[in-house]
Parts: C-alpha cells; structure tokens; sequence
C-alpha cells in the first residue's frame, strides 16, 4: 500500500542506487555527469540547443539580462511555434508520419475503443492552416490578439493551439474540468476576444455539456465576441447564439482544402501563451511563455528526459489544460516529429487497465504520467496489469508531486519490467520545461526511488536554507534555480510587480521555486512539497486562499479557512474550516451546498474532502489564519515544538486553540 505523501524527508532511500545493465552505452557514474554539467552553465551552451532548431532568423544576443529578473532569450531572433510543429516536416519524410493517435472514451460490447483517430503530420498541417484561414478571414485574429481555449482532450485541441501560434495569437488555455467562474475569470484577465470550445466531451462513462459551461461564463466576459464551437458529440444539440456563436466545421467547410496561411515570423520573446496557475492569493497567476526560449528547452528535454526517436510511440497521459500537456502532449513532441497518443477520457474506464490495453494496443515505448494516477492504478492490483504485454515500454517518468518509493517500485517493477529507466521530473508550469530529472538520452545516472534525479545539463538548482546559504547535504531547504533558462517566465500577464515579489524577493536575484526539497549526498534533489501556501491535489496546483475565498464568497459563510492534508491516492486533500454567519445553522443540506458551491465556483478539483463547521478559527494577532493548529488537529499530531514561531500568537494561545478545535469537531 501507498504510504502517505512524503512530506518530511524522513525514511527516503537516499543511498539505495539502481543501475541498469541494459543501458550501458549511456551509464554513466554521478561524478562524471556533475563534470561536464559545471560546463553547461553559460548562455552559450544554450545557443548551442537553441541552434538545432530551424529559425527565421537568427538571435543577436543569446541572452538579455540588462533588466533583471525580465530575462530575454534569443533577442533579435525570429521564429514560429507553429512552423516547428508543422512546416518543418513537409519538407521530410515524416510528413506522412502518424503525429497523433487519438482514442475517444466509449468502448463496444468487447471493450474495444469505438473511435481511433490517426492523424499524420500532413493531417494536421492542412487542419491547422485551415483553421488558421478561419480565425484571420471570419474573425479578424491578428498578431497580438488573446484567443481563450475552452477543449476537452481531442485532436482539434493541439490544432488550435498550433493554428492560434500559427498567426501570432496569444491563446490561454483553460482546464475543461474548471468552473464558468474560473474561465471567465481568465477570460476576463487575459482579454481574450474569442472562445475555442466544443459542445461536449465524455468522462467517465457522462456526457459533460461543455458549452452550457463556456456559454454561462461568456456572460460574464464582456471582451469575448465570439465562440467557435466543435461538435465533438455529433448527437448533442445544443443552443447556438446568432451572430456569436459558430460551429467549427461548418467555419472549417468553408475554407479551401488545401488553404496556407503563412508562419508569422515572431520575435523569440514574443509571447505564445499566457497559462494561469494557482499561488498563495485567490487570484490565479497568468504566466507568460515566450517562444524561443520555450521552444528551446522542450527540444532538449524531449531529447535529454524523454530520448526521443523516430521509432518512439510518445504517451504523455496529461490534459492539455495543464502545463504538462502545452509542453509534452502538444509543442514538444510534434516539434520532435514523433509519433504520440492522446486519450479523451479516465484511466479506469471501462476498467482499470484502460492504459495498460493502449500501451499494448499501440506499442507504446515512452510513458509520462502522475504519481495520482500511479497511486490509484496500482490500488486495482497488478492482475489488471498482468492481462497485458507491456514489453515496449522503454523509458517512465512521473510528474506532477513527490511520488514516494513504493509507487516508483510498483511503476519500476510492474510497469517497466524491471528494466526501464523510471524517473521524476521536476518543474512547474512557470518553468516551461522539465529543470530537474533522470535524462537517459543523454547520460543515465543510478535510478534512486523517488527522488526527482540531478537538474538538466544548464540549469542551476540548489536547496538553500531560510538564509539563503546552501543547505548541508540531507538537510531540508528551499528550492531554487540560480541561473536565467530558456523557457523561463517572462512575466505575469498585467502584473509584472508580482512577478519580482513571487520569485525573485524571497532570495534576491534568484528564481524561487515555493517547494522544500534536500540535496542528498550524491547531489540528488528530492522534492518534497509545497513551502507556501499551496496545495497539490492529484498533481494540480490550488491556493488554499483560492478555496477559501470560494467559500466565503457563499452567503452563508462569515470565515473559512483551508488546509492540506495528505492522502494516499492524492497526494494531499483540502479540508475546509467553515464559521457561519450569525443566524445561519449548521445543517448537512448547507454542507452539500458548499461542497457544490465550490465545484461551481471553482471546478470539482477543488472540492474539500471534509467541511467542518466550527465557531472560530485559530487567528495569530495580526489576524493570519494559524493553518499549521488546523493541520496538526486533522493529521492528528501534537502541535510539538512551536517555541520558533514566527508569527504574534503567543504559545499558549496556540495550545488553547489546538485544544479547543480538537474537541469541537471531534476528531
Ligand atoms: C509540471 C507541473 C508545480 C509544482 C511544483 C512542485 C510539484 C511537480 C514534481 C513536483 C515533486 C515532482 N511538482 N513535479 N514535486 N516531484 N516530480 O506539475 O507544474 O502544475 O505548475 O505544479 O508541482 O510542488 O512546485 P505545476
């Protein structure tokens, strides 16, 4: 069984080394690989990388760092995200290559998919010029303009995407599991003039009404003209609004066959998209990815992480709506040419080896998952597994949370036989690409469980103390990125001053990361978790405020307060604290309506695992909610050593209050 998420460090194998025999051209010991990364710290190692990519023209300075921390990569250079993805491979073989092979969810009476999609790079090319002829002729859509994508996981999802970076729009792609309210919200702050959506999706087993959902947030996205619309469920009527709202194939129909609109050449800091993301206040982060930069660290990493080969069937089992999915579902391998799958739906529907019967269905060979997903399949227990041959997997990589050893044994032995490298990569939707990671393409360094392995070739990672020293091997520290990457944040979208504050004040002139982690004595990071006040649900980033501000948004509610606790399939669950209005009785009916009231407000993601109604919640005198009393109640542990407090509460009034909740909600 799957120990609770590692959050302490304690107990972690730190010396336990796997090497692997089958991997001997690049096995190479840990010292060899710190030697000829100390050579790769230096904007001229990256110009190198850069260099393997085709651009319009070519940089002018490798990096600008006149304006810190508002880096620039390539400056001077012009280039096209789409054009990498696509043009590239019309002038080669590969423009007949399987690019994408696409599974929707339902299944027949046998279990068999009920579609499968196969589209080459020549497919996409021509959809993605159509679509790009579309969005210019029937809507206007130039350089520079915002375009919102609203999609669940179909083919038309990555076609937009390329179509939008084709003409130089800058698309924000929202989550399809997120709430009206949180997609008018991004909507609204990225000033998005058109919404890309479809009318519905399976999940599960249910049809979700995706348009009823972007139709309600509309409404409150006054910049939004117009929606085009796919029908990914040919059945599903849905109401269209004349004059606003259009069905993609009828828009589609209308352009030629064989339309080309050509690649805009655009600056490397141009900006491809703006992806929101939560932090430590209630307002999502809208984080800005420029194009050269972030085209740059994909190649390497699809090269370095994922060794990626013509021969590979790609599967990255994300949701496009995740950073994971722009990077490694969408630019990074179609920019590689390779060949990829894609999945509509659940990992366990119509049973629990939905995946291992695709790995087998298509010869998969390169698998990239979260430890959640890990954690429940392995639940299901291994006969599931065993139904299947899983002999062409080569290479596994979790993301997303710490995965703890007896995950990675379970995904090492039982899904890779043993004898695929298995690592965890490190990075976050502000770092564009993978920082810190085992890279068997381009030196395998001893397998360690759990541990997310060394940081990449050029990339400057170190765990620092609270005083910004370097923490003594073993010992848990703050994480951060020492040197300007390629595929860094260029800002947040309209709000650049929050940006420096974020990432940059912490330590001073360096990338802070927000996560604790311990550098081991072979220099292996192991992260560990969230520093501030953000929650890790399932690999997915919430603000405790966030929820909060949810709740308190209710008409109930006077005062919420939202802690995570870990959870074995999870990696952490929220819990809610709730103190009511005056007048207002605590009831279950109120219970489910808050519960509901969050899944509107903010998606199902951030539904709590429990809401607690209590009178108060533990404040410090400055008035900062004491979430440290709320966890240690829930989790079931004395409140300890609280003698370095660093608030204002005085030890007895925290040892008062930690009483005092314990026995009112009587756990
Ligand atoms: C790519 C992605 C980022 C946060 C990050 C950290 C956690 C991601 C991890 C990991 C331990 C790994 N995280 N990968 N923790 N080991 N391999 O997940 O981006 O959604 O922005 O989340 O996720 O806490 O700070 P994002």
């Amino acid at each position: 069984m799957a120990k609770k998420g590692v959050s302490s460090g304690e107990n972690l194998p730190f010396g336990e080394k796997i090497v692997l025999d089958n991997w001997n051209h690049k096995n190479i010991g840990v010292e060899a690989y710190q030697d000829m990364h100390r050579r790769t710290l230096t904007p001229e190692f990256w110009e190198e990388v850069a260099n393997e990519l085709d651009w319009f023209r070519k940089w002018e300075l490798a990096l600008d760092d006149s304006n810190p921390p508002f880096y620039r990569w390539f400056v001077g250079g012009e280039i096209n995200a789409s054009y990498l993805c696509l043009d590239r491979h019309m002038k080669s073989w590969r423009k007949n290559k399987v690019a994408i092979i696409w599974e929707g969810e339902p299944v027949d009476g046998n279990g068999n998919p009920r579609e499968v999609r196969k589209l080459t790079y020549y497919d996409l090319y021509k959809q993605v010029n159509r679509l790009a002829t579309v969005l210019k002729r029937n809507f206007g859509i130039r350089k520079g303009d915002k375009v919102g994508i609203y999609m669940p996981m179909v083919p038309e999802l990555p076609i937009a995407m390329l179509a939008l970076a084709r003409i130089g729009a800058t698309f924000t792609v929202v989550f399809s599991g997120f709430s009206a309210d949180s997609l008018a919200e991004r909507m609204n702050d990225a000033e998005a003039r058109l919404l890309i959506t479809a009318n519905g999706f399976y999940r599960r087993g249910k049809i979700v009404n995706l348009k009823e959902i972007a139709d309600e947030a509309v409404e409150k996205s006054p910049t939004v003209k117009n929606m085009i619309v796919l029908r990914r469920l040919p059945e599903m009527d849905i109401p269209m609004q004349e004059g606003r709202d259009y069905w993609w194939e009828d828009l589609m129909a209308g352009a030629p066959e064989n339309a080309y609109i050509e690649p805009e050449p655009l600056p490397s800091e141009f900006p491809l998209y703006i992806l929101y993301t939560s932090g430590t206040t209630g307002k999502p982060k809208g984080i800005v990815h420029d194009t050269g930069g972030y085209m740059t660290i994909l190649h390497a990493t699809m090269k370095w992480v994922f060794d990626i080969k013509d021969e590979d069937v790609f599967w990255c089992a994300a949701d496009i709506g995740w950073v994971t999915g722009h990077s490694y579902i969408v630019f990074g391998p179609l920019m590689e040419g390779a060949t990829e799958i894609m999945y509509e739906g659940a990992p366990t529907f119509p049973e629990p080896d939905r995946w291992w019967s695709m790995i087998e269905r298509y010869g998969t060979t390169v698998f990239y998952t979260s430890p959640t997903a890990i954690r429940t399949l392995m639940k299901f227990g291994d006969q599931w597994v065993k139904r299947h041959d899983l002999s062409t997997l080569r290479i596994l990589h979790s993301v997303g949370e710490p995965i703890n050893p007896e995950a990675w044994r379970w995904y090492f032995e039982t899904i890779g036989y043993g004898r695929c490298p298995v690592g965890s990569t490190w990075w976050m939707t502000e770092t564009g690409g993978i920082m810190i990671s085992h890279l068997p393409g381009y030196a395998l360094i001893p397998l360690k469980p759990g541990t997310n392995g060394l940081p990449l070739p050029g990339i400057n990672a170190d765990v620092l103390t609270e005083d910004g020293k370097p923490a003594a091997a073993g010992d848990k520290g703050y994480l951060v990125l020492k040197n300007p990457w390629p595929g860094m944040p260029m800002t947040i979208h309209r709000d650049p001053d929050k940006f420096v504050e974020t990432y940059f004040s912490r330590f001073k002139g360096l990338y802070y990361a927000g996560d604790y982690a311990i550098k081991d004595d072979d220099g292996y990071i192991w992260v560990l978790g969230r520093a501030d006040e953000v929650l890790n649900v399932a690999g997915h980033r919430l603000g405790t405020y966030e929820i909060e501000s949810s709740l308190v948004g209710h008409k109930a509610v006077a005062e919420a307060a939202v802690v995570g606790v870990p959870d074995e399939i999870k990696g952490e669950v929220p819990m809610a604290f709730v103190v009511l209005r005056e007048n207002v009785d605590a009831s279950e009916d109120l219970r489910k309506d808050l519960h509901q009231w969050v899944r509107k407000t903010i998606g199902p993601i951030a539904d709590p695992g429990k809401i607690f109604f209590v009178s108060s919640v533990p404040k410090t005198r400055s008035g900062k909610i004491m979430r440290r009393v709320l966890k240690a109640v829930l989790t079931q542990q004395s409140l300890g050593d609280i003698t370095t407090l660093e608030d204002q509460a005085s030890v007895e009034e925290v040892k008062e209050a930690y009483r005092r909740l314990k026995s009112e909600i009587g756990e």
